[in-house]
């Protein structure tokens, strides 16, 4: 026989810590809106969301190890906004906070909903930042909250 194993949307009871990046604050202060309101939608608490602000994408990574390790947390949530320059700072700032928060996500077991936007312009960062593409901020809490159910799904399945 075959077996199905979901996640499921529901925040209730969830202790959710939502890191933020301050570049392009104008963009990653609309994807933690649309994180904190897809989250208390679900059902979680004001009170169990914790906000964090790191300085750009780049420090995403460390400060999501950080809370991972605090045990305080269910789930995270990593917001940034990396847009492309004149030289390729970019690329490194983006790919290294998509790897960073990666290897924090696998050595922690903790789920952390990817919200980093890496754009070519500042239109396509509106566009996904609550704009006519959706809010990638809520996208990603709702990941996350999806694989902590998930995990323990499959957890209660061995
Ligand atoms: N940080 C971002 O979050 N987005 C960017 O687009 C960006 N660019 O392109 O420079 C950026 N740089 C800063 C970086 O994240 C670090 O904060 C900085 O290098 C200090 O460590």
């Amino acid at each position: 026989m075959s077996a199905t194993i979901r996640g499921k949307d529901d925040a209730t009871g969830l202790r959710v810590a939502i890191v933020v990046s301050r570049f392009n604050e104008f963009i990653t202060m609309k994807l933690l809106a649309g994180a904190r309101e897809a989250l208390i939608a679900h059902g979680a608490k004001a009170e169990d969301i914790t906000e964090v602000w790191v300085p750009g994408a780049w420090e995403l990574p460390l400060a999501a190890e950080s809370l991972a390790e605090t045990s305080r947390f269910d789930a995270l949530v990593c917001l940034g906004c990396v847009i492309r320059g004149e030289t390729t700072h970019h690329i490194h700032v983006g790919g290294e906070a998509a790897r960073g928060i990666a290897d924090v996500t696998l050595a922690t077991n903790i789920p952390i909903g990817f919200g980093v936007l890496t754009t070519d312009t500042l239109e396509q960062a509106v566009a996904r930042a609550g704009g006519k593409d959706g809010n990638k901020g809520a996208d990603a809490a709702m990941a996350a909250v999806e694989m902590v159910h998930l995990l323990s799904a499959i957890r209660k399945s061995q």
